[in-house]
């Protein structure tokens, strides 16, 4: 088998019954694996809400490691949607020219630099490097800041052998109060002080506001974009005909990012907490337990998607939900796909080729389930 597949291992189970079940910390999940429930019922966020105890949303359960609420992804509506009303200018900032360029020319370093060396391990390497960096621009912070979050590794709230590392999370608390002070002292064109100079309900933010949205920021987009650009190296490298078309036929580069979202699913599933005795698909579901919306699973939903578990660069209809669907869709999906358009265009006029020399697969275990999300490490030569 192509080290690059990620096989799809909720299929029967998504045609047999529609959902699966695994436990988390004693606080068990049913897990949604048809496209249509999963964006029903991220749809119906009465009774499938984001706003419970910090953490619980997520899987695993973070409510051990923080109590802090992230914003807008713990908050439902109406509120939800004031929030992102005030956020949303600044997260499509990705789309200006400006932005693009520097962008650009951020990816064009780091892949030049990689064609220099024999080996680069494309996470710590290549991908955390390319994602820490392209988050100075998402913040409109100094370029040298991504440093210090490059030295943060893969993800803030894990740490190697120990996925819930609540000792982590401070270092990045604390960073952020360190910049939240330095803003207020000092205020300038960054989105620290942007988020203190804006107002909901006409008044100003909160510390704890400021801080919900900046944690978010930071964790949200980090493993998934480093698990995304890593896996399209990882493609390219079994791929060579895919970057040679895409280097002949450019005006498909978009389409192409859509399909390597909707594949790779770099977000497993999220979850939610049911607010009211109910059923998903015949199942019954207790008031104050958790499901979640498998996005991996609904991405391969052959009654959704004609061979769903083929890569095809150009497909016409793409409904993917691998930024989630409905009020909760990914707010910083501009900024991951402008990153993965520049990053396809960027491979395709400057690498030719690339080669696997090693690698070891990232399995999530989800009760019943087994899903490779990507790779733990992979060590590649650029050519
Ligand atoms: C949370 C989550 C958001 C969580 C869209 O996902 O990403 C996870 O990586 C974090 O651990 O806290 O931010």
């Amino acid at each position: 088998m192509k080290k690059s597949i990620l096989p799809d291992p909720f299929e029967k189970a998504r045609l047999e019954k529609g959902y699966g079940e695994m436990d988390d910390q004693d606080d068990p999940v049913v897990m949604l694996l048809r496209h249509k429930d999963v964006r029903r019922c991220a749809h119906n966020w009465k009774t499938f809400q984001s706003g419970a105890t910090p953490g619980r949303i997520v899987v695993p359960s973070e409510v051990n490691i923080r109590d802090q609420r992230q914003i807008p992804f713990e908050v439902d509506p109406p509120l939800h949607g004031d929030y992102r009303a005030l956020l949303e200018a600044w997260f499509k900032r990705p789309l200006q020219p400006a932005y693009q360029e520097s962008l650009t020319g951020q990816i064009q370093d780091l892949v030049d630099e990689a064609l220099t060396k024999d080996s680069v391990e494309v996470i710590r390497g290549f991908a955390l490097p390319l994602q820490s960096r392209a988050l100075t621009l998402l913040f409109n912070v100094p370029f040298a800041e991504a440093e210090t979050w490059i030295s943060w590794g893969t993800h803030v709230f894990r740490s190697e052998g120990d996925p819930l590392d609540g000792a982590k999370a401070n270092l990045l608390y604390d960073y952020i109060d360190q910049q939240i002070d330095r803003a207020i002292e000092n205020p300038g064109e960054d989105m620290y002080s942007a988020l203190l100079a804006s107002e909901i309900h006409g008044r100003k933010l909160t510390r704890e506001e400021i801080q919900g949205v900046l944690i978010l920021t930071f964790a949200g987009g980090r493993d998934t974009v480093i698990n995304a650009v890593t896996n399209t190296i990882a493609y390219f490298a079994e791929h060579p005909e895919s970057l040679k078309r895409l280097r002949d036929e450019p005006e498909i580069i978009g389409k192409a990012v859509e399909e390597f979202i909707r594949y790779f699913a770099p977000l497993t599933h999220m979850g939610r907490v049911v607010t009211e005795d109910t059923k998903v698909c015949e199942h019954a579901v207790r008031a104050d337990s958790r499901i979640s919306l498998c996005w991996a699973s609904a991405n391969r939903d052959a009654s959704v998607f004609e061979n769903p578990n083929e890569i095809i660069l150009d497909r016409k209809l793409n409904p993917h939900v691998g930024f989630g669907f409905s009020h909760h869709k990914c707010l910083g999906a501009t900024h991951a796909r402008q990153i993965l358009k520049v990053l396809l265009k960027v491979l395709t006029r400057s690498v030719e080729s690339i080669q696997i020399l090693d690698h070891h697969e990232n399995v999530e275990v989800l009760g019943e389930f087994k899903r490779k999300v990507g790779y733990d490490n992979i060590t590649v030569r650029f050519q």
